[in-house]
């Protein structure tokens, strides 16, 4: 079996700890990938000494040429896009169709990023003052640390770290311990591309490495996506030691259909948003809201269809859902069929772990759907992280606005109409980071930015132009070359 280091200070290491932890395939846990280091605080402190080694040079190089590197970057993972999903399928389940889109989604980063490396804009305005000059602009902040989850091995890691290094910081990585394999690869990806060793740190590990890394005094910037719950502990310690944090969190995202919607497109996005990935993405569509009119027929329909969908091993073609993480997923999806079962709901499909051939040695569960569900329900309320649909009832778009923004979340949210004013509508009341019309709650686009309201986040965004503000600081410079002492807001009134 292969055994898998730490990259700290140029090289790859074995971890202070001696510890190694064993990394399997979740659609078959008798297939083993590797072991990788079970890291501790003293990993990060080496890593964070090296990474703001690192930063002093990284800094000074020109923005255009750190871009340089994240362009050939793209390049080698365009080329090797296709093994690079099959690893990612390999270690975290979802089918081959998808792991490809989340290698393209890295690709598509890549390459915004090198280009923003020529621009990084500023102001410059007019100074109050005759003969002064005044402008804003951006400087890197420092030693970044990097926390990212399983659902999105490679996309989420670009998305916080092709930016974190285009404005000129240096990163400690943490993969999610369920996907080391291809964080692995793409820091070898990073070097090849000639990114200098120091400014690249990778740390695997548990949560020990994570809290490491947000308690270390170096690291003056954090960016996590994740649970809610761990998410607040984040933010707890980077109120307390004033760093800057980005966080994306959890989702209670909603499709609405009216009963004028085109039905079998939206049950096309229902089937993607509710079951692609398994349910687990940040943006997974895990309530669906139907007017009366459409209800009775649109259940019927959707029960049907998901009734057809193929678990599997996502790496054997007419796969449609491969299994969820882990064990542990499984015992809390379970446990949420048995909160709807007793908060009144109804059980239209699954609801069980499923079995069958192929099935035995992985963490499979059956697409499920929960009807008669009432706004305030827990399964209507919580995150649950997997292929689980709560289907409430309304009478109209007023209230199932309301449903929609009856939840502590905020980040996507979907509306299938052919109402041009309701569209507008909800594009303004919907309180959700994103909201799609005609099209489901997932398949954000790389250059636009990714977040959402309320509990998801603290108000950052990831992807597009907006994210180049979190990972650098405004600087402004004000040049006075009058010759004379001018003082502003008092010799010019
Ligand atoms: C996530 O679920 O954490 O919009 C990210 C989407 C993907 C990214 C999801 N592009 O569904």
């Amino acid at each position: 079996m292969t055994t898998f280091q730490n990259f700290i200070a140029g090289a790859w290491v074995a971890p202070s700890t001696g510890n190694y932890f064993e990394n399997t395939n979740p659609a078959n846990t008798a297939d083993v990938i590797g072991r990788f280091p079970k890291s501790g605080a003293a990993d990060v402190a080496k890593a964070v000494e090296s990474a703001k080694r690192g930063f002093e040079k990284w800094k000074r190089m020109p923005a255009p040429a750190r871009g340089d590197i994240l362009r050939r970057v793209g390049e080698i993972l365009t080329a090797r896009k296709e093994e690079i999903a099959d690893l990612m399928t390999r270690e975290m389940g979802k089918p081959l169709a998808e792991t490809r889109g989340d290698v393209q989604e890295g690709i598509d980063t890549a390459f915004y990023a090198a280009v923003e490396g020529r621009r990084l804009f500023g102001h410059t305005v007019p100074s109050e003052l005759r003969a002064k000059w005044a402008m804003s602009f951006r400087r890197p902040i420092g030693v970044a640390g990097i926390i990212t989850p399983f659902n999105f091995p490679l996309a989420i890691p670009t998305w916080k770290i092709f930016p974190a290094l285009v404005c000129g910081n240096a990163c400690i990585f943490k993969p999610a311990e369920d996907v080391p394999h291809t964080g692995h690869v793409f820091v070898e990806i990073l070097l090849e591309a000639g990114l200098p060793p120091e400014v690249i740190q990778l740390v695997h590990g548990d949560g020990e490495v994570g809290a490491a890394i947000v308690n270390h005094p170096d690291i003056p910037l954090l960016s996590f996506t994740g649970s809610t719950e761990t998410g607040s502990k984040v933010g707890e310690t980077a109120g307390r030691m004033h760093k800057r944090l980005s966080l994306e969190m959890g989702g209670k995202n909603a499709q609405i259909v009216l009963d004028d919607a085109k039905l079998d497109l939206a049950l096309d996005g229902v089937l993607w948003g509710a079951f692609g990935t398994t349910g687990q993405r940040c943006t997974a569509t895990s309530r669906l809201i139907l007017q009366d009119g459409i209800h009775d027929q649109f259940v019927a329909k959707l029960q049907e269809r998901a009734s057809q969908l193929k678990l599997g091993d996502g790496r054997k073609a007419g796969t449609d859902v491969g299994p969820v993480i882990h064990a542990d997923s499984i015992a809390k999806i379970e446990r949420y069929v048995e909160i709807g079962l007793g908060e009144g709901a109804e059980l239209t499909l699954g609801g069980q772990r499923a079995h069958g051939a192929g099935l035995e040695k992985g963490f499979f569960f059956q697409p499920t759907i929960l009807t008669g569900v009432k706004a305030g329900m827990r399964v209507e309320q919580e995150e649950i992280f997997g292929p689980v649909l709560s289907v409430v009832r309304v009478k109209d778009a007023d209230e199932a606005f309301r449903v929609n923004n009856g939840v502590k979340y905020g980040l996507s949210s979907s509306l299938y109409t052919q109402d041009v004013n309701i569209s507008f509508r909800a594009i303004n009341e919907l309180d959700n980071g994103i909201t799609y019309i005609n099209a489901p709650t997932i398949g954000a686009e790389a250059h636009l930015p990714f977040g959402g309201v309320k509990q998801t986040g603290n108000g950052h965004r990831e992807g597009g132009w907006e994210v180049y503000e979190f990972y650098s600081e405004t600087k402004v410079a004000y040049i006075d070359y009058s010759g004379a002492l001018q003082r502003a807001q008092i010799d010019n009134y």
